[in-house]
């Protein structure tokens, strides 16, 4: 009998999960010049000259340094921004995502 059979509910109301939040990372290296990494700071995570220029040297001092903490897409943008502005302009500055 395929009519009366008794469902049994699976799902109850989905749940809107937060978007998850993604640290923008910026790595040092030897070659970048310090001047540009402020640029970049200022560029595309509308820093001033104070704050870009304290996490470029946080950066440098340290080997890594949070930009910025965004919802996943817009953490993918920043990084293909940052990457895409350093290529053209012939730095090897790296830029990453890390799940905050
Ligand atoms: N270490 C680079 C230099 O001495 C500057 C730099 C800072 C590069 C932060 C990348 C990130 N020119």
């Amino acid at each position: 009998d395929t009519e009366r059979r008794i469902g049994v509910a699976t799902k109850t109301r989905a749940k809107p999960k937060k978007p998850s939040q993604y640290k923008v990372l910026l790595l040092n290296d030897d070659y970048t010049p310090m001047e540009f990494v402020v640029i970049v700071l200022k560029r595309f995570f509308r820093m001033d000259m104070e704050e870009a220029t304290r996490v470029m040297l946080h950066v440098h001092q340290r080997g890594v340094g949070v930009c910025g903490i965004f919802p996943y897409e817009v953490a993918e943008t920043k990084v293909n921004q940052v990457m895409d502005f350093a290529r053209q302009n012939q730095h090897p500055l790296q830029c990453t995502l890390e799940k905050a």
